[in-house]
């Protein structure tokens, strides 16, 4: 078949809505579990899993498939780069990540990856080459969950966190990542830093109601809010739960609620703007009916569009837990930074040009803040990025197995990113 180089920003490309789809339900598979509290299939293939190293051969032996030249990086992040006329041109490159949450659906990041593949299944079909090189990224430990610390594999390749840093975090069993990454064979040997690409642009579903409130298909993402994690350990006394009188007890379980009522009450008190909280994660020891526990385990995830207005919360939690031993004589409270993202800001000049991609085909859109963090905000670091999200059902219900878009809202999805990454190829 002869390829023609795509010259114009005019060109339109239509991807194959039905071949995406098949391959979004293909990759579903990996991981699938029937989820008791939905009654659904739900996925779990978390980060350097065995379930993680089927899904990532997977979408390689696609890459392959697709003429894509696949390498590994230090992280495990996976790139296909189809060349361009003019090899040396710095790339653009569209991605997202294939790992999930352990109750996961089976849109998030898989449809930035594979909307991306799909443009080059695309670009193959039609016979087409563009001038800038093509690069597919799939990342690392986008979501954090096993790892503790989220869109890890794209903040180092951007440069935020560092290798070591990232192959000496533990998860819950106390294995290492980088012995994680060594065992699933995914510790590549290209170097992690990655050279600018020209432009980044990733699909997401959008996780959230906006755009099915709106009744849009598609979104154009102004930037991400800012995220932070931190494991608060709450150490008291063991005792029996019915012979000790209250007044000599130390009791970690009742500190961990009054943690989670006082992040509630700083969200509805307004004094922190759009602050959200959620203490996602509470493991007391030993856990018995008939002991006071002597530990209590939480996560604290909070969120905020305002920088400063996070720091104020941050600030001032900490000034709760430090007042915790006041309530509690004899407790001892200790905290871990798990996470912690600025609000980042997207480009101007990609927004526009998926808002003119998405004009052209027809869609109308509106610009929308994502309340999820996303590998765009690291590369946002090195590179002009921006975001298309995909509208979702259910009230864009996320990291949750009722997690679904249509195979037409994904398509018309995928199309914009299709248009939006030719513009910037040209
Ligand atoms: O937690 C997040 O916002 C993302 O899903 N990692
Ligand atoms: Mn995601
Ligand atoms: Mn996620």
């Amino acid at each position: 078949m002869t390829t023609e180089t795509i010259t114009t920003e005019e060109s339109t490309l239509t991807i194959n809505g039905e071949r995406l789809w098949q391959s979004l339900m293909e990759l579903a598979k990996i991981g699938a579990y029937d989820d008791a509290a939905t009654g659904l299939v739900g996925i779990n293939r978390q980060s350097l899993t065995d379930e993680d190293r089927e899904g990532r051969r997977l979408v390689m032996s696609w890459m392959e498939e697709a003429g894509l030249d696949v390498t590994v990086d230090q992280m495990g992040n996976i790139f296909g780069r189809r060349e361009g006329t003019e090899p040396s041109a710095a790339p653009v490159m569209a991605g997202s990540h294939i790992d999930t949450v352990a109750t996961a659906g089976a849109f998030d990041g898989c449809l930035g990856v594979l909307g991306a593949l799909e443009l080059v299944r695309s670009l193959n079909d039609a016979g087409l080459q563009t001038r800038r090189p093509l690069v597919i990224a799939a990342w690392t430990e986008e979501e954090g969950v096993r790892f503790g610390t989220d869109m890890l594999g794209s903040a180092v390749a951007a440069g935020r966190l560092s290798l070591d840093y990232a192959y000496d975090l533990v998860d819950e069993a106390g294995l290492r990542f980088g012995d994680e990454l060594e065992r699933i064979g995914f510790m590549g040997e290209r170097p992690v830093r990655l050279d600018a690409p020209h432009a980044y642009v990733e699909a997401h579903i959008e996780q959230g109601p906006v755009l099915q409130q709106k009744g849009l298909a598609v979104g154009v993402v102004t930037g991400v809010q800012a995220i932070s994690w931190q494991k608060v350990t709450l150490h008291g006394r063991a005792a029996h739960a019915g012979t000790t009188p209250t007044e000599l007890r130390v009791d970690a379980g009742l500190a961990a609620a009054q943690v989670i009522v006082q992040v509630r009450a700083m969200v509805d008190s307004g004094l922190y703007g759009q602050l959200r909280a959620t203490v996602g994660h509470v493991r007391t020891s030993p856990g018995l009916p008939s002991v006071v526990p002597d530990l209590a385990e939480i996560t604290v995830d909070l969120r905020n569009p305002d920088d400063a207005l996070m720091a104020k919360a941050e600030a001032d939690l900490e000034a709760f837990l430090l007042e915790l031993p006041h309530k509690q004589p004899g407790l001892r409270v200790e905290t871990k930074r798990m996470a912690k993202t600025t609000a980042v800001p997207f480009s101007e000049e990609i927004q526009s040009a998926i808002a003119t991609a998405a004009q052209d085909l027809g869609h109308e859109t509106m610009r929308l803040m994502s309340g999820a963090g996303h590998d765009a905000q690291e590369m946002a670091a090195i590179a002009p990025t921006a975001m298309i999200f995909v509208r979702g059902q259910y009230d864009g219900i996320s990291h949750n197995p009722r997690e679904y878009s249509t195979p037409e809202d994904c398509a018309a999805g995928i199309n914009v990113l299709a248009k939006a990454i030719l513009q910037l190829c040209v």
